[in-house]
C-alpha cells in the first residue's frame, strides 16, 4: 500500500520511522512519502496562506499551492488514489473507516494548518478522485498533522503482513470479533503483584469460562464509559445481542 501526506511541517511526520510504522516501510510493505507543501509555493515569501474572504480571524491555505501540490503527487501513481482531508468539521474516524481504507492501493493525505484549507481544493480534487473528510473528535488540533500520524498508524496495522500478528487485530476494541464493544482488562505474570491477584477464572484453563468472562467484563466497561456502542449494538443485533 501507498501512502502519500503533503504538510508544511513534515518533521512532524518522522515517528512513522519507529516501531510497527517503521519496520513495514523498510519491509516495503508501506511505501509512505512525505511532502513538503512548501515545495510548491511560488513568490519570495514562499507563501502558503492568505486572508479569508469575508473577514475573520486567522489565515486560509491558499488554492493555488494546495492544487499544484495535489495535481503533482495525485499524478505520479497508477490511478486516482483516495484523498484524506483531516479537520475537525469532517465526520469522525471510525474503525469501521479504517478498515474501509486499508484495503485501497493508494491513499493521499492532505494536512491543513491555520483555519484550514480554501474550500475549492477539495471541490476540484473531488472532479478526480474520491475525497473524505475525516475528524479525530470533538476537540481541536493545531493542524491536521496528528490526524495524519493517527490514520497512517490506524490504517497500516490492518494491511496484511504489517502486523505480527493478524488474529490480534480481529480481537481489538471496536472490532467485528468483540462486537463492536470494549477489551476486556488483561493480566500477565506475576499471578499476585502487590497483593492483587489476576483473576482465577483466567489462570484455570477453562476456555469456554474465560470466554464468558471476558465477554462479561467487555459488557460492563463498554456500559459504564461507551454506553453508545452498547446502543449501536442492539440497533445492528436486535435484543438478543448479548446471548
Ligand atoms: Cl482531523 N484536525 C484538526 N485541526 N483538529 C481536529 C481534528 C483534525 N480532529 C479533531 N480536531
Amino acid at each position: 500500500m501507498r501512502i502519500d501526506v503533503v504538510t508544511i511541517f513534515p518533521g512532524y511526520l518522522a515517528p512513522l520511522d519507529d516501531a510497527l510504522v517503521g519496520r513495514a516501510r523498510r519491509a516495503g510493505r508501506l511505501d509512505l512519502r512525505v511532502h513538503d507543501l512548501r515545495r510548491w509555493a511560488t513568490g519570495v515569501h514562499q507563501a502558503v496562506d492568505d486572508a479569508p474572504y469575508g473577514g475573520g480571524p486567522g489565515m486560509l491555505m491558499t488554492a493555488p499551492v494546495w492544487g499544484a501540490a495535489l495535481d503533482e503527487v495525485t499524478a505520479s501513481g497508477e490511478g486516482a488514489p483516495r484523498l484524506l482531508v483531516p479537520t475537525p468539521a469532517g465526520p469522525p474516524l471510525t474503525q469501521q473507516r479504517v478498515a474501509a481504507w486499508a484495503v485501497e492501493p493508494w491513499l493521499v493525505i492532505a494536512c491543513g494548518r491555520y483555519e484550514g484549507i480554501d474550500a475549492r481544493v477539495l471541490e476540484d480534487a473531488a472532479r478526480r478522485m474520491p475525497v473524505e473528510e475525516v475528524s479525530l473528535g470533538d476537540y481541536v488540533l493545531a493542524g491536521g498533522e496528528v490526524a495524519a500520524l493517527v490514520v497512517v498508524e490506524a490504517v497500516s496495522r490492518l494491511v496484511p503482513g504489517v502486523l505480527g500478528n493478524p488474529a490480534s487485530a480481529e480481537l481489538d476494541s471496536f472490532a467485528e470479533g468483540t462486537g463492536g464493544l470494549l477489551e476486556a482488562p488483561a493480566y500477565t505474570r506475576p499471578e499476585r503483584w502487590r497483593e492483587l491477584d489476576v483473576p482465577e477464572v483466567l489462570r484455570g484453563g477453562n476456555h469456554g469460562a474465560v470466554a464468558r468472562w471476558r465477554r462479561d467484563r467487555s459488557l460492563e466497561r463498554t456500559a459504564a464509559v461507551r454506553p453508545d456502542l452498547l446502543d449501536a449494538l442492539v440497533a445492528r443485533h436486535g435484543p438478543d445481542a448479548f446471548d
